[in-house]
């Protein structure tokens, strides 16, 4: 299966309030940034352990183990794309390069050009939390995050920033683009965790 063709609608039961898209198309503000992976870079602060900042290159990145997991990923907007097979590295192991200091347990995700989104720091302890640069064996595509996204398939796709440049640890919940206009600090996909307002 390929990430632009069918995708697998098989009966399963979708969360909540979610219906299954055939084809994928990209969802984002703005025009798609052409990064160089060469030149990319994830930088890790704010309340780090020791209080510096860690700046990793695609390279130091590819030596953590490889990881792939097959997810939904699942709009808030209510749209959800079936059964990709997300490939690269765990969050968490990205996470112990750079721990973070004890009670800084939120985490900014930003991305170029703006795009943030705050999470929880166990969401990207979760084992299926990826630091993601290809999907269905393919590298990703520009309009769908080349170099890197963040993958927290168990939360709705907007805390998953693509084109990801760096992580800051906080001692309070930040609030990116979307926590910002009214969506959920948590948004836990099982718990439809759509809307701030919800509590
Ligand atoms: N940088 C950036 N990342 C982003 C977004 C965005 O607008 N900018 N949109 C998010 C939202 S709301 C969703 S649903 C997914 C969509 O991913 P896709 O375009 O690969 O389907 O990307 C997320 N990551
Ligand atoms: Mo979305």
């Amino acid at each position: 299966m390929t990430a632009e063709g069918c995708r697998r609608d098989d009966g399963r039961e979708l969360p909540p309030g979610q219906r299954a898209t055939r084809t994928w198309r990209a969802s984002h503000y703005g025009r798609v940034p052409t990064l160089d992976a060469e030149r990319w870079t994830l930088r890790v602060g704010g309340e780090t352990q020791d209080g510096g900042v860690r700046v990793f290159t695609w390279d130091s990145l590819a030596e953590l183990p490889g990881a792939e997991v097959e997810a939904d990923l699942h709009c808030v907007d209510r749209h959800s794309v079936l059964g990709l097979r997300w490939g690269g590295v765990r969050m968490r192991d990205v996470l112990a390069l750079a721990p973070p200091a004890p009670g800084a347990e939120h985490v900014l995700l930003a991305a170029v050009r703006g795009y943030a989104a705050g999470v929880h720091l166990d969401e990207l302890r979760h084992p299926d939390a990826l630091l993601a640069h290809s999907v269905d064996g393919e590298p990703l595509t520009p309009e769908h995050g080349w170099p890197a996204r963040v993958v927290l398939p168990h939360l709705y796709g907007f805390k998953g920033p693509k084109w990801v440049v760096e992580i800051t640890y906080h001692r309070q919940p930040q609030q990116g683009w979307w926590e910002s206009h009214g969506y959920h600090p948590r948004g836990r996909v099982a718990r439809e965790e759509r809307f701030a307002h919800q509590g």
